[in-house]
């Protein structure tokens, strides 16, 4: 999807051209909504509206009044379920089956249950780091269910549902996580940093909201693409971000960009009232992240997270959206709350009560939500919870053990894919590192790394 994959007829000259002028590329902006097109005029003796430039919808007043949003009505949170598991608009109904329904359940109680092992596993040792999605299940397992697997996502780091959804394996989970020899990015990145290619899920980065304006960009290759192909079936860019990372300059850009190149993206943002110790009191004022998504022009939904069917059914109208009209971007604000604590670096009863934690777990979540939804329909019993619960722990535990087993990948690839040929430097810090590992043998126990120092070797040849 680099600029180089676009052909002539529509690369960077294009890119270039503004959106708003009625004679751009004929082929970059088929379809334009009105209140985009170019004005002539700045301004006319009986016009009633604005003709700025800036801002051409607007109509004069002669009322002095300041926007006072602290005086509006919030924002309303969709839902279809009710706290307890009913739907509430029974005419309306829901578009998910009830194996649908299941599969969701069953993906919702794995995450958690690989979630729970994962976390005592850190304690105990046995990983460095691990984050849980405890009380957002709903939000990346529904939200991932309602796109199309070709679509391309970029994540933050707590939608592993989203890589359940798309299929990737308890196997691979632990592969990242334990940095074995299974690992796609070779042991190079901390635990949680998923990716998956075949999946079209770019792999997590730690530095946050850097995935917005990639998704932007994306979408915006895709929009192109969109147009050239119009035989393929068309595909999107969705991105993820905690409410904290909306702080950041690149949410703004990513906004923006995508807005005004009216880019298929969906941005999904994840409230769930925490960026580490700092709750959302300290970080906004105004009405949370959607209302930043009708300041950038953008078609907005704040939606219940402990609802997955809310979750799905909003997220599949989006993409519709994202795909009118040629191309335009929705926020979806996905409201939630962090169960667990930030990550296993952090003691969460040191900046909130306990006791509000414990309430929410009590209060409402997307598991039992649905639950109750599945036994109010006799579709689900307490015997089901114990032998699925007991089965996926089985599942999980398995792989664990087979993950943490394996062997380490090469050494070599803290050298790899950055140049084609190593250059004069890291061949010196091969050769140093070579006899590091060497010299102190009780320090480094390089028998669990697949091919020991050989791959080092390996390396030093192949790239002369
Ligand atoms: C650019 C940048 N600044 C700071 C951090 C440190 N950091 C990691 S996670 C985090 C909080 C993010 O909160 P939010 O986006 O709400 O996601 P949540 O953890 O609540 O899911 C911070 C500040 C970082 N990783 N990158
Ligand atoms: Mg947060």
């Amino acid at each position: 999807m680099s600029l180089r994959s676009v052909p002539r007829r529509l690369g960077p000259r294009a890119l270039r051209r503004p959106s708003t002028c009625p004679n751009a590329s004929q082929a970059t902006h088929r379809v334009m909504p009105k209140w985009q097109t170019c004005r002539n005029v700045a301004s006319t003796p009986t016009a009633e509206k604005v003709l700025f430039p800036g801002a051409l919808n607007s109509e004069f007043t002669n009322t002095l009044e300041f926007l006072r949003p602290s005086q509006n009505k919030a924002i309303s949170t969709f839902r279809i379920l009710d706290q307890y598991g009913q739907v509430l608009d029974k005419e309306r109904g829901l578009d998910t089956t009830d194996e649908e329904a299941l599969e969701l359940y069953k993906h919702m109680v794995c995450l958690n249950i690989m979630d729970l092992i994962m976390f005592e596993a850190q304690r105990q040792g046995r990983l460095s780091f691990y984050m849980v999605s405890t009380g957002e299940e709903g939000i990346s397992v529904g939200s991932a269910s309602a796109l199309n697997p070709k679509d391309t996502v970029f994540c933050q780091y707590r939608e592993a549902g989203v890589f359940m959804q798309r299929g990737f394996t308890l196997d691979q989970f632990m592969a990242q996580l334990f940095s074995n020899v299974d690992d796609f990015g070779h042991g190079r990145n901390m635990p949680v940093h998923y990716g998956s290619h075949e999946l079209n899920i770019r792999t997590v980065s730690s530095t946050l909201a850097t995935q917005l304006p990639h998704a932007a960009g994306a979408a915006y290759a895709l929009k192109l693409q969109n147009q050239q192909n119009p035989d393929v079936e068309p595909r999107i860019a969705v991105t993820y971000f905690g409410e904290g990372a909306a702080s950041e300059g690149d949410f703004h850009a990513a906004l923006n960009i995508a807005a005004t190149r009216q880019a298929p993206c969906i941005f999904i943002c994840r409230n769930n009232g925490y960026a580490i110790s700092t709750p959302t009191s300290d970080q906004y004022r105004g009405d949370g992240i959607a209302s930043r998504g009708a300041g950038y022009g953008m078609d907005t939904i704040r939606v219940d997270g402990n609802d997955i069917f809310a979750v799905r059914t909003a997220t599949k109208e989006a993409r519709r959206l994202a795909l009118t009209d040629g191309g335009r971007p929705v926020l979806i604000e996905m409201m939630a709350y962090r169960v667990g604590h930030h990550s296993t670096s952090d003691d969460s009863y040191a900046y909130r009560q306990k006791v509000e934690v414990e309430d929410w777990k009590r209060r409402d979540n997307p598991i039992t939500r649905l639950r109750k939804w599945l036994e109010s329909r006799d579709l689900w019993n307490e015997d089901n919870e114990r032998e699925t619960r007991s089965q996926l722990r089985k599942d999980v535990l398995a792989a664990f053990d087979r993950g943490e087993k394996k062997k380490k990948p090469k050494i070599r690839h803290a050298f790899d894919d950055v140049w084609e040929k190593i250059t004069a430097e890291q061949r010196s810090h091969i050769e140093e590192l070579k006899d590091i590992l060497t010299r102190y043998p009780k320090e480094y126990d390089i028998s669990q790394y697949e091919g020991g120092l050989d791959s080092l070797e390996e390396l030093l040849e192949k790239k002369k």
